[in-house]
């Protein structure tokens, strides 16, 4: 584990994922919405579980996307297993609101990818969110998917940690060894309704060289190996929420290349390349990794101007 995180130390650059069903809607016609679609229009359930039915990503191809983010000079690669909206992006045995049992496609593209990671020699981490919107027992609810969801107001919160245990497990023995568990979405609710030492101590069973990460803008837990920056170099705090606190662990800063996360038809406002490698200067001057992401469309295939500046930038890093 020591080894790494000082693996992770020195890898500098790497890929943040944001896909899921949410990529359908590109944001529904607004630039400021992407994978929070169901809480920031009020979709019911009911309505939402129709979206997996549209996701066909028959351009998906796993051997591009690594091949991309090897060109781009970058080492690893971070992507949603499940994102707010409940729905797992790869074969979940013990939840059918996966990917392969709702969607026409069929087919797992975590393990895809993760076969094509291990070929190529690029790391794999997995984003993982607490938070689940979807999920009946996610109950007392925490600050978000308060009123819209239509389900029932109950649920048995035991049960849900249960749940979000057993896809851990799922995701830490079914797809070889992976980099690290990318946790989000903690904030929601109170920290110690996380009961973070069992599922910190569980994953450190199953993959004693898995790292882990929360994005709960607060210092590092106990247990955790590397600590993250939402847009925001670490201890600048330009966004308000991400604290002044800088750990001794290995430090990470994610950041978009307009300003969503998952895609978005209308959000036009990338970054120059110039601005991305300054960025990715900035944060190695930091000592820290800069996590860069794309939202894949729903064909599976890399918005082109997102395919552009990574190529860019691996063309500078290559030069310098
Ligand atoms: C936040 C999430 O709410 C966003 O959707 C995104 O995943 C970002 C990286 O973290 O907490």
């Amino acid at each position: 584990n020591l080894e790494n995180r000082q693996w992770f130390q020195d890898a500098k650059f790497g890929m943040f994922v944001h896909w899921g069903v949410y990529s359908v809607l590109g944001g529904g016609g607004d630039p400021g919405i992407a994978e929070w679609i169901m809480q920031n229009k009020k979709i019911p359930i009911k309505q939402y579980e129709k979206l997996p039915s549209f996701f066909n990503p028959v351009d998906f191809d796993a051997a591009e996307w690594v091949r991309m983010v090897k060109d781009a000079g970058m080492k690893y690669i971070t992507i949603t297993t499940k994102h707010h909206d409940g729905f797992a992006m790869y074969d979940s045995k013990i939840s059918d609101y996966n990917i392969v049992d709702k969607t026409p496609y069929g087919k797992d593209i975590i393990r895809m990818l993760a076969e094509e990671c291990r070929k190529q020699d690029i790391k794999l981490f997995f984003y993982y969110s607490q938070l689940d919107w979807h999920h009946p027992d996610y109950y007392p609810r925490g600050r978000t998917g308060q009123g819209f969801t239509g389900r029932d107001e109950s649920g048995d919160w035991d049960a849900y940690l249960d749940y979000m245990n057993g896809q851990l497990t799922e995701l830490l023995t079914d797809y070889g060894p992976i980099g690290g568990i990318w946790f989000d979405g903690m904030w929601d609710k109170k920290d110690a309704d996380w009961k973070l030492g069992t599922t910190y101590q569980l994953i450190h069973k199953l993959q004693p060289g898995a790292l882990i990460g929360s994005n709960h803008h607060v210092k590092p837990y106990p247990g955790e190996d590397f600590q993250m920056f939402e847009q925001d170099l670490p201890g600048e705090n330009t966004t308000g929420w991400q604290g002044s606190h800088i750990s001794q662990l290995p430090l990470e800063m994610c950041l978009t290349i307009n300003g969503s996360w998952g895609f978005n038809l209308m959000d036009q406002n990338h970054k120059s390349p110039k601005e991305l490698v300054h960025m990715l200067v900035k944060s190695a001057g930091r000592n820290a990794n800069l996590l860069l992401n794309v939202g894949p469309m729903p064909n599976g295939q890399i918005q082109p101007e997102h395919k552009a500046s990574l190529k860019a930038m691996g063309d500078w890093i290559a030069e310098n």
